[in-house]
């Protein structure tokens, strides 16, 4: 099995940008992690202490090479001319779940690959697949096989799809020779726009995250403090602002993943019928989608908090 097939096989797959990386450990990561762990940054969305992240063999210890996807999910809409009643479900939750869409696409990869194996007379190649569901960093290894620099707003950037794009990552057990990546430069210069367009300076200089005052953070997260209730009033799930500003995010291709693809109304939907929202149809909506681990009680939370702290922020 060489670079070269897996490529094409990738491409077959669905598959919009695809890299390759050694399994020593992610030194060049971990000193923003122990930062990050000093500054008392982490989320516990993370989990694991920063040396058990770096460790691709703790992760599995038969890994010999490590593939990496990156899956576009960039869509844009006209604003909805009742926009004002209406609410934003950031990217990161638009159609299905990501971590099932990338495990789908690497499982057909894998297979595609075993399949080319077995027509060869070679031995079946046994692997582990990881979407943002281990300590392990994704940005990191798609970082080290030059998929794009890290961003001023934390993302990874790509010069084809910006930052639009989710990260999975392949730890197999047989060696795979491959072009050693060239690492793109920071792309980032003066530009601060993602800093100035934070609603609550989040993004610190030097590449760090305070996720109290992230958007994104506080609405996944379980229990909120006053002033961070306070700071609920644009997204009902995540947050694109740091993104959204970005040159490198201007005039991107939309996503060819079906799995992803929504209307403007699914993306932005009436603040009344969210506060509204039944079991049933948060089943039927919003299950299967990213939001969907954190239950129907936090939407709703969230939605009444956006509603009280409109009335500051108009
Ligand atoms: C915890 C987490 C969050 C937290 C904290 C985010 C953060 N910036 O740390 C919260 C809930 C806020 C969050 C939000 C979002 N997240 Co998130 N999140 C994660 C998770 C689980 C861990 C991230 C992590 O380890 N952070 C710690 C820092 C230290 O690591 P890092 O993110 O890789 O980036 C840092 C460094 O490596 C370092 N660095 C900077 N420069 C350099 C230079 C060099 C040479 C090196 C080596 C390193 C380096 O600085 C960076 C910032 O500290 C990952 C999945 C995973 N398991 O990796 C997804 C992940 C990072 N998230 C992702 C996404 C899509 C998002 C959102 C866009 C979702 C949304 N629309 O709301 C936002 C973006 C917010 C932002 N501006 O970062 C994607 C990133 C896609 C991309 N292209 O970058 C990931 C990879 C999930 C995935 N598998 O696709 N997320
Ligand atoms: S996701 Fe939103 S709140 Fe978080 S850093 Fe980016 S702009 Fe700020
Ligand atoms: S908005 Fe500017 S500073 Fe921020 S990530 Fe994009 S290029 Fe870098």
């Amino acid at each position: 099995m060489t670079e070269d097939i897996i490529r094409v096989l990738a491409k077959q797959t669905g598959i919009d940008l695809i890299g390759f990386f050694s399994v020593e450990p992610l030194n060049e990561c971990l000193p923003y992690l122990i930062r990050r762990h000093q500054k008392g940054f982490s989320t516990g969305f993370e989990g694991g202490e920063p040396e058990d992240r770096i460790n691709y063999l703790r992760a599995y210890p038969e890994a010999k090479t490590g593939i990496v996807i990156g899956i576009n999910n960039y869509q844009s809409f006209q604003e909805l001319s009742d926009a004002k009643n209406r609410i934003q479900i950031a990217s990161v939750s638009w159609g299905e779940d990501y971590h099932r869409v990338l495990k789908r696409r690497m499982t057909q990869l894998m297979e595609r690959i075993n399949d080319i194996q077995r027509q060869t007379g070679g031995v079946t190649i046994q692997y582990r697949l990881f979407v943002d569901n281990s300590p392990l960093v994704d940005r990191g290894s798609a970082y080290r096989a030059g998929l794009g620099f890290y961003g001023k707003n934390n993302c990874l950037i790509n010069h084809q799809l910006g930052s639009f794009f989710f990260i999975g990552q392949i730890l197999i057990d047989s060696v795979i020779g491959f072009e050693p990546p060239l690492l793109p430069e920071n792309g980032c210069g003066s530009c601060r726009r993602c800093l100035d367009a934070c609603p609550h300076q989040a993004l610190g200089e030097g590449f760090s995250l305070e996720p109290t005052k992230c958007i994104s953070y506080l609405s996944q997260k379980k229990f909120l403090s006053t002033d961070e209730e306070v700071r609920l009033s644009t997204y009902l799930y995540g947050c694109d602002l740091c993104q959204k500003v970005c040159p490198y995010n201007q005039d991107l291709e939309e996503t060819k993943e079906k799995a992803f693809w929504v209307d403007a109304e699914t993306a932005s939907p009436p603040l009344d019928e969210i506060l509204a929202l039944t079991n049933k149809e948060f089943k039927i909506r919003y299950e299967k989608t990213a939001c969907g681990w954190r239950g129907k009680k936090s939407l709703i939370r969230n939605a009444q908090l956006i509603k009280k702290n409109k009335k500051i922020y108009d």
